[in-house]
């Protein structure tokens, strides 16, 4: 046992005092016709809890997340009981790994994936035990400095092929331990300057290495979801995925846009200009909606600060948009956060876990609400009603021209203005929110 100050996670309801409670998330609690835990799929970011232990780019780490290993393979093997034991407690169905944030890294790529073999099966053996499945797996082509001119965009073939070898091993380990997903972050794909660099061969490379991804990955049988997870700048200066529209001209450029869908990060839409929410809708209606990292950032700093979600308003529009794409399938809510550096303890990691579980908890039930409810569904419907008779329905069924339009034009006059209601629909929300307490 690692905490074992703290039992098990219980739902306790709204009113309860304890911080080592949930307030809203009631695991079985029907919500749109599924178990709370299912609609929101909670997932743990094994390298936030388990390998992040607070450094900053202005002083050492503030926790100790060794786990009392002393070898680096011995302290790989007590996360993984560790991360188990978290996830019991809190009552986390899923997790989310890179290649190397369960082992460490050897001398020779050999060594590397040697260190994997020991531990993967260390970690089948805790899933088989607890049930709790592999949301996605990932590799860490980003950090090695290998790396530091990109990884399937490097200038150079030889970190090409590497990046291509430390793939093939992740796709392996993801697929034999059952994994639902595959994710791409392209941590070093994009660049600094253009003085030094050949956007248009490092994209097509980029293309050709997730092309050879998908074809290996469904040749040993893996039957996940394959995810891109865009972000618009950091590390780089400026990255290639940078946003779900990007993203989606890149598929359909390279004809991989049937091979992936969207892991959208909160975090990462608002870095670049947009709302969570925009991003998610993006995806929808382009049919590559596929998973989330759950998370927020701060308006206030420019970086991705991967800070525990909160914001109510946040997570009821967002878990708005989940329940319009139909609900998750193979993906799921992971929490790519962190505890604040100054949030040290472990009790830290299980109170960010409980507020980040319990907001999307809320605003599940917030969106339910709003859904039945159907005021905003029936605003918009009504918004756009003049498509539905007369000229409005030709425009929509694109029958009809130019001639016609100028010819009905002249016959109509000005189009008469209509207010969008802006203010009022934001009030309505606020009035949703107030009202939490009559569902819980
Ligand atoms: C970093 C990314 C990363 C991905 C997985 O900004 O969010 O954590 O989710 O590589
Ligand atoms: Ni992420
Ligand atoms: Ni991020």
């Amino acid at each position: 046992m690692y905490f074992e100050k703290i039992q098990t996670i219980p739902f306790e309801g709204v009113t309860s005092q304890n911080p080592f409670s949930f307030k809203f998330y009631d695991a079985n609690r029907i919500v749109g016709g599924k178990p709370m835990a299912e609609q929101l799929r909670f997932a743990m970011s094994y390298w936030h809890t388990l390998c992040a232990e607070g450094a900053d780019m202005f002083g050492a780490g503030t926790m100790d997340k060794s786990f009392g290993g002393k070898t680096p393979l011995e302290i790989a093997e007590h996360k993984v009981y560790a991360a188990f034991e978290m996830m019991e407690k809190l009552g986390i169905r899923y997790f989310c790994f890179h290649d190397r944030d369960i082992a460490p890294e050897g001398a020779t790529l050999r060594e590397t994936n040697e260190n994997l073999d020991h531990i993967v099966p260390i970690i089948q053996k805790e899933m088989e035990r607890t049930g709790i499945r592999l949301l996605w797996g990932t590799a860490n082509c980003f950090n090695n400095p290998r790396y530091m001119c990109g990884a399937g965009t490097s200038p150079k073939a030889d970190v090409f092929a590497y990046a291509a070898a430390q793939i093939k091993k992740a796709l392996e380990i993801t697929t034999k331990l059952g994994g639902e997903g595959y994710v791409f972050w392209g941590g070093r794909e994009g660049y600094d300057t253009l003085l030094n660099t050949d956007m248009a061969l490092e994209q097509d490379n980029m293309a050709y290495l997730m092309k050879m991804a998908v074809e290996y990955g469904r040749k040993i049988g893996f039957k996940g979801d394959f995810y891109i997870e865009p972000k618009p700048k950091e590390p780089t200066k400026h990255q290639y995925d940078f946003d779900v529209a990007t993203v989606l001209a890149f598929l359909r450029k390279y004809g991989l846009d049937k091979d992936f869908k969207m892991n959208i990060e909160a975090n990462h839409a608002t870095l670049a200009g947009h709302t969570f929410q925009h991003e998610l809708r993006v995806a929808r209606d382009n049919g590559v909606f596929g998973s989330i990292d759950a998370n927020q950032g701060d308006m206030l700093l420019g970086w991705d600060t991967d800070q525990f979600p909160t914001n109510l308003y946040d997570t009821t529009l967002c878990m708005l948009e989940v329940l319009k794409a139909g609900g998750f399938t193979k993906g799921g809510l992971n929490f790519d956060a962190k505890a604040r550096r100054a949030s040290n303890t472990y009790e830290d990691i299980f109170l960010s876990y409980i507020a980040g579980m319990d907001a999307f908890a809320l605003g599940l039930l917030l969106a339910e609400k709003i859904q039945k409810d159907g005021k905003l569904d029936s605003f918009v419907e009504n918004r756009y009603a003049s498509y539905n008779s007369g000229i409005g329905a030709k425009i929509r069924n694109h029958e009809t021209s130019f001639e016609e339009l100028e010819a009905y034009t002249l016959a109509n006059g000005e189009p008469k203005a209509e207010s969008g209601r802006q203010e009022y629909l934001e009030a309505l929300l606020n009035q949703y929110i107030a009202s939490a307490g009559q569902i819980l």
